[in-house]
């Protein structure tokens, strides 16, 4: 074991860069609220149907926060779970089954944990049954201290839609809870209603939805847009409550909304072919974090849900120390844009590895495949190792694997 640890510490340091030291600590003990928007992908993000922008209330928002337009999604069969799991822990989740389910038990150096140790309230706010992905399990062991389920929500036929509360009720009521939580608080709030196959009330429909023979796709703009409204109203209520000014808002997509199987429709809403090149683009998701008093931009590093751990704990001043994370953070100077998905496909600034394919970054011309033989094994390589550590709950063995505040 102790081998298994200086082999991954060797691997990690390889690629470990420093966190931007003018970013640290800008955020320090503010409130964090990180939000799972379900199935938002990057391709509504600035756009429009009919005229009218999908996603307004996230566009205004995006104008005042950073934002990351070559953010990926990295989350295998564990789906919603998974991305929480790869926010909290810069660890991958697995490539079979759901690491929520499978490793419940195991030890974790996980980000509540940490924020514990700084006097943070950790919270998870999700309208669902508390025992789906065994979330009252695994919450309590990454360090969660009170998980506000389907049964701390008053939920009715009025109310709700195809998975459950609807999420313009599920953020006002949330808001009760949160607007009491001790400060600093650490909230992720769990959107639902942007849920395959996109139900939705007529009355609810603030976009028209697309017209293809995919009802999926057509589907999809009507909810968007409708999570994109809950999102305003979460702001809005922040606000009056006094919290906006001190409380980060971290905001990401969970994973793709639109599989392929529904690409040829797509293909007319994107006004173009989607080609291998293109199919690797929509693996985008958005990632957002609002932080009070900051002005923001638009940031291109190539980057994943992987990057989220490290970048916050840097923003809010605890230094990363012995954390293991395979993560970097997204501000530092010297960062080298890499993403590895879950299926092994890399994207980098220099080529993208996909289907035992080499595609050129900048302009998706396929190119000789050793030119994409290192990333890929790197890419190979972070999936490993950070497999082993989770198969073999190394973190048992690591050294110093209890973080004292300084
Ligand atoms: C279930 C919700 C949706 O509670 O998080 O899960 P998904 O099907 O997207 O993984
Ligand atoms: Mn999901």
């Amino acid at each position: 074991n102790e081998d298994d640890w200086s082999r991954i510490e060797k691997h990690l340091n390889e690629y470990r860069v420093s966190p931007n030291p003018d970013m640290f600590g800008i955020a320090k003990d503010m409130n964090v609220i990180v939000v799972s928007l379900e199935s938002v992908e990057s391709f509504v993000i600035g756009e429009t149907l009919y005229g009218e922008e999908i996603t307004p209330f996230l566009n205004e928002l995006i104008d005042d926060s950073f934002y990351f337009e070559n953010f990926y999604y990295q989350t295998g069969q564990g789906k919603t779970s998974d991305a929480e799991f790869l926010i909290n822990n810069s660890l991958y989740p697995l490539g079979r089954g759901a690491v929520f389910l499978t490793h419940d038990t195991n030890e974790y150096q996980a980000l509540p944990e940490t924020l514990s140790q700084y006097g943070y309230f950790n919270s998870v706010l999700h309208a669902n049954d508390k025992t789906f992905y065994n979330r009252d399990v695994m919450y309590p062991n990454l360090g969660y201290d009170k998980y506000f389920s389907f049964s701390d929500y008053n939920i009715s036929i009025r109310n709700s839609v195809g998975w459950g509360l609807k999420d313009i009720d599920f953020v006002e009521q949330s808001m009760n809870y949160i607007t009491k939580f001790h400060e600093p608080f650490y909230s992720t709030i769990i959107t639902l209603t942007n849920h395959f196959p996109f139900h939705l009330d007529e009355e609810d429909h603030l976009i028209e939805p697309f017209d293809s023979e995919s009802i999926i796709l057509n589907q999809y703009f009507p909810t968007v847009r409708y999570t994109d409204e809950a999102i305003r109203v979460l702001v809005e209520k922040l606000k009056e409550a006094g919290l906006y000014e001190n409380t980060m808002l971290v905001m990401y997509g969970d994973h793709y909304g639109i599989a392929n199987t529904h690409y040829e429709q797509l293909a007319r809403f994107l006004d173009k072919e989607i080609d291998l090149y293109e199919e690797v683009k929509l693996n985008r998701v958005p990632l957002i974090i609002h932080i009070p008093g900051i002005k923001g931009e638009v940031l291109d590093t190539i980057s994943g849900q992987i990057d989220v751990m490290p970048t916050l704990l840097n923003l809010l001043g605890i230094p990363e120390r012995d954390h293991t994370m395979f993560g970097n953070d997204l501000f530092s100077k010297d960062r080298k844009g890499f993403a590895v998905l879950r299926n092994g496909t890399v994207v980098t600034e220099e080529n993208i590895f996909i289907n035992e394919t080499c595609l050129n970054y900048k302009n998706g011309e396929k190119i000789p495949l050793e030119l994409c033989e290192p990333n890929r094994e790197r890419g190979a390589w972070e999936l490993y190792f950070s497999d082993k550590i989770i198969y073999r709950d190394l973190f048992r063995f690591k050294e110093n694997r209890l973080l004292v505040k300084e």
